[in-house]
């Protein structure tokens, strides 16, 4: 097998597509901060086609990674080996695949090592947008959309002469574009956030007054962030997979990524310092981002921690092993067309039937077979974004809320860390504290509702919702998971 370099790329198997520009040619015109495999699979995957065009050289990406983690340390050192270039493979649901060395990334900088060098590197008037994928929790909201200015990680920022959050980076750079006569940057949230524009700017300009007010105002005014919806399915990447896929491509690739075929990405059309023409290359542009993210967050993202919650307590460990369960698969079903999309207003064109089955059918293609550990983890941020409005809609409109009900009630057994039949599992919960899980745990099991997790759910005005979450948990120790759903299914 051939290892993945500039110098090989010309020696790689046939069936192997390789970047079709010179990439000693192109320059960076955006950072993107969390180089994780979502972004691998999905913004590089589009920049690496537009830097095919035309004048659109200057559009490569330098990525930036935030983590202080051996992970981290370790992407580092194989993306320096490898110049950068890393394999993605795209499935169809029917098995056919596809190959393409992503070159789109030409510098990589590991913030964590040199915090100075990374903002440094933004401060480089080329770089006129900077994207992100943080994560749901990486915003620091609070369930009315506010930033937690008093959270430990952002106070201990505040305080540090040269910052370490993606906060701090971003407008220590703006700070200095601003004084040096250098000018603003568009800053794009690439996150499952709804209105992920303004959750940014709220984000980023908030910490920026607490810095600086000038800067503050400064950013307020000049600065844009526009709304994005983004899609791709992209399950983890572990040791099998690495030899699986290598075997597949016949490259030695040290950070192979695969993903489903699939793949749509909508931005609101507000760039302050230019864009790549990504139109070119299939991204929708559009006044308005809402439709698409509602439709997006609410079935897609939200039937997947529907199926997933219930799932990990079933003992299932993939998506489309789940889903071949008829009752998960009819619960699903249900949670879309019943729950779901009365709620919703799609963009135009777009019927809420069809993209219900696309979404199922998406989930049931076996090659990417997503691991629903993945996508139970860090509940603790999604479920406030995937089910807040589905949750209140249903229950202020007296609708029938019990797959609602369920899927909290398995969201707290989950928390317990142990399948139905006792088998450990690891949760991965980076926005719950310990005081938070005590409720989880409590004995009394209408204690778990009083996490911040449902500070924006109306249940105060509902207390049978309460009462039935509790049921549920009572019934899934009593007979399992499985049973509960097909009393209630049947
Ligand atoms: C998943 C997402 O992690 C999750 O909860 O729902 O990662 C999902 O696969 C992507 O948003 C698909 O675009």
């Amino acid at each position: 097998m051939i290892p993945l370099s500039n110098a090989t790329l010309h020696q790689l198997p046939v069936q192997v597509t390789t970047p079709r520009y010179d990439r000693q040619k192109t320059t960076a015109g955006i950072a993107h901060l969390g180089v994780g495999n979502f972004h691998r699979a999905h913004q590089t995957m589009y920049i690496n086609k537009v830097l095919e065009r035309e004048g659109q050289q200057g559009w490569a990406i330098v990525g930036v990674g935030l983590r202080n983690t051996p992970r981290e340390d370790k992407r580092a050192a194989i993306m320096a080996e490898q110049d950068n270039l890393y394999t993605l493979t795209a499935f169809a649901p029917d098995g056919t695949h596809e190959t393409n060395v992503i070159g789109s990334i030409i510098e990589y900088v590991h913030a964590a090592k040199d915090r100075a060098a990374a903002i440094k590197r933004l401060t480089d008037p080329d770089i006129k947008i900077v994207t992100l994928t943080i994560t749901e929790g990486g915003y620091y909201l609070d369930a009315e959309g506010n930033f937690t200015l008093d959270h430990p990680d952002i106070k201990a920022d505040l305080a540090r002469d040269v910052p370490e959050t993606a906060f701090g980076l971003v407008c220590e750079a703006l700070r200095q574009r601003r004084e040096s006569g250098t000018g603003p940057f568009t800053v794009l949230s690439c996150d499952n956030l709804r209105h992920n524009g303004k959750a940014a700017r709220t984000a980023f300009c908030t910490y920026a007054t607490a810095r600086d007010p000038i800067l503050g105002a400064w950013m307020k005014e000049n600065v844009t962030f526009p709304s994005s919806m983004v899609d791709r399915i992209t399950p983890s990447v572990g040791a099998a997979d690495i030899t699986r896929l290598d075997a597949l491509t016949g490259v030695a690739d040290q950070m192979p990524i695969f993903a489903e075929d699939f793949t749509q990405w909508v931005i609101e059309d507000n760039f302050c310092d230019g864009r790549p023409e990504l139109e070119t290359v299939g991204v929708q542009f559009t006044d308005d981002v809402g439709p698409y993210e509602q439709v997006k967050l609410r079935m897609l993202n939200a039937s997947h921690s529907m199926l997933a919650l219930p799932g990990v307590l079933m003992g299932y460990d993939t998506v489309p092993h789940a889903i071949e369960d008829t009752l998960l698969l009819g619960h699903l079903e249900r949670f879309l067309a019943e729950d779901a999309s009365p709620f919703i207003t799609p963009p135009k064109g777009v019927s809420l039937a069809q993209y219900a089955q696309q979404v199922l059918h998406r989930f049931r293609n076996p090659a990417v077979g997503d691991q629903l550990l993945r996508i139970a983890s860090d509940s603790g941020s999604k479920l406030p974004v995937f089910l807040t409005d589905t949750v209140n809609g249903v229950l202020g409109s007296g609708r029938d809320h019990w797959r609602l009900a369920f899927g909290t009630a398995c969201f707290l057994e989950y928390l317990r860390g142990t399948t139905d039949k006792g088998t450990p599992y690891t949760i991965t919960e980076p926005a719950i504290n310990a005081e938070q899980l005590a409720l989880a745990r409590a004995e009394d099991l209408a204690t778990g509702l009083q996490m911040t997790v449902f500070a924006g759910w109306n249940l105060k005005d509902h207390p049978d919702f309460a009462t039935d979450v509790v049921k549920i948990r009572q019934s899934i120790r009593a007979q399992g998971t499985h049973k509960t759903l097909a009393q209630h299914a049947g």
